[in-house]
């Protein structure tokens, strides 16, 4: 009598807050250190089918995947909780799709990935053959996580390590919470960007720990309403908007905030680039960045409209694309080299409604005095400035 009266409050309790349906992907042939492509679709075939929540469990194992893609719309609430670890093939010429990415979801709602695991892109033999910079016929190597068309969801507490190209790449989503997610690769990596986040609307990075071999976070067109908060990045190539204005048919850039990051060691801190003679006529509005702190970081502050690598381009005719509306305050720390703030600016479309205030940088290095670059842009200033920034403005172009 007593055992039924301890138990039922708790039965009611289950039954009430409808625990979700789990779909382990052991029940669908999915062994420890065997392929789990089979296992994985199979899961979420039924997972995505049921009418109330479910979580498919890929438990604290090691599983080997070679190329998946997850597809919706599911019928519920659908999370992947991924406990243990989930390795790609360390050669990448064996993914059966080869233009295609590691593991794909596509036009998901309500998707949580969570579960505290590793997906492990194996990157280090690709990252040998990697020569995209200077290559345009170069392969393409694929992406590790892809999330297209994903709304209202949340990727949490999991670790991507070691892709073969960008780690993330968020592609029209919207109302997508990045937290406690952990990007790992090594700084000298090739083109491992941490998240790469386009074309979407209210994406969110938070608290979370990116240290990759190139953008920590980039930010493709299009992309309207992103937070970062709590972030820190290094090694790494820093947060950077753009590159912009390859494309002709880029879209705006709008609502870019930065806040409270930290970053160490990198070669950027937070970054615009455009490329010069280049077709789209674009405007970068709206960017936000306060409260960071640069630890050794080369280059801590970064407008470049020239931005031409390897060459690519010619600087003759200047970028199309308007930046306007962007604030700088609160940025303190170190340079670890001469120029702490770089400001190059289009000269056919000039910066404009910039405010910059309370910048406190030093350098530490024995190349010169410390010094701020300004060209094509009248900064208004609140606060202290420590460098003195765009002091020598007057004889800028
Ligand atoms: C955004 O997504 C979260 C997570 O699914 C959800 O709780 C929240 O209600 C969504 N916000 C809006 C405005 O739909
Ligand atoms: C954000 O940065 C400000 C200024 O450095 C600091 O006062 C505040 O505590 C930080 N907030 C968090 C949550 O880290
Ligand atoms: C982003 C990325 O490159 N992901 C890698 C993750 O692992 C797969 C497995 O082959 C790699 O192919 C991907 O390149």
């Amino acid at each position: 009598m007593k055992f039924t009266l301890l138990f039922l409050p708790l039965l009611a309790h289950i039954v009430n807050s409808q625990q979700p349906a789990i779909f382990d992907i052991g029940t669908y042939g999915g062994k420890p250190n065997a392929n789990i492509d089979e296992a994985l679709l199979s899961a979420w075939k039924e997972a995505c089918a049921a009418t109330t929540p479910s979580t498919i469990v890929v438990p604290r194992d090691t599983y080997l995947l070679n190329q998946v893609t997850l597809v919706g719309p599911c019928k519920a609430p659908i999370e992947l909780q991924v406990q243990g670890t989930i390795k790609a093939p360390s050669d990448y010429t064996q993914l059966p799709d080869k233009n295609g990415q590691w593991i794909t979801i596509n036009y998901v709602d309500h998707l949580t990935i969570s579960g505290g695991g590793i997906f492990d892109g194996q990157g280090k033999e690709a990252w040998t053959k990697n020569d995209c910079g200077k290559n345009p016929n170069c392969v393409k190597l694929p992406l590790n996580l892809s999330f297209n068309f994903i709304t209202n969801s949340i990727i949490h507490d999991v670790t991507t390590k070691d892709s073969k190209n960008f780690h993330v790449n968020v592609i029209g989503c919207k109302n997508v919470t990045f937290q406690h997610f952990t990007v790992s690769a090594p700084g000298d990596s090739l083109n491992t960007d941490g998240l790469h986040i386009a074309k979407s609307e209210g994406i969110y990075v938070l608290d979370s720990v990116i240290q990759t071999g190139d953008d920590c976070i980039s930010v493709g067109d299009g992309m309207k309403e992103l937070h970062i908060e709590r972030v820190t990045c290094g090694p790494g190539h820093g947060i950077s908007v753009g590159s912009l204005g390859k494309g002709a048919t880029e879209e705006d850039v709008t609502g870019i905030y930065v806040k409270n990051c930290t970053f160490i060691g990198t070669q950027n801190g937070i970054r615009v680039k455009t490329w010069p003679s280049a077709p789209a006529k674009l405007k970068i509005t709206d960017l936000h960045y306060e409260d960071i702190i640069m630890d050794n970081v080369e280059n801590p502050i970064v407008i470049d409209q020239e931005y031409c690598p390897w060459n690519q381009c010619k600087l003759d005719s200047p970028s199309l694309i308007k930046i306007s509306q962007m604030t700088v305050k609160n940025i303190k720390g170190t340079s670890a080299s001469p120029v702490a703030v770089s400001f190059v600016c289009s000269k056919t479309v000039p910066c404009e409604n910039v405010e910059v205030g309370d910048i406190d940088l030093a350098y530490n290095g024995n190349q010169g005095p410390i010094t701020t670059k300004c060209t094509n842009i009248k900064p208004n200033f609140v606060g202290k400035q420590n460098p003195p920034i765009c002091a020598n403005a007057a004889h800028s172009s």
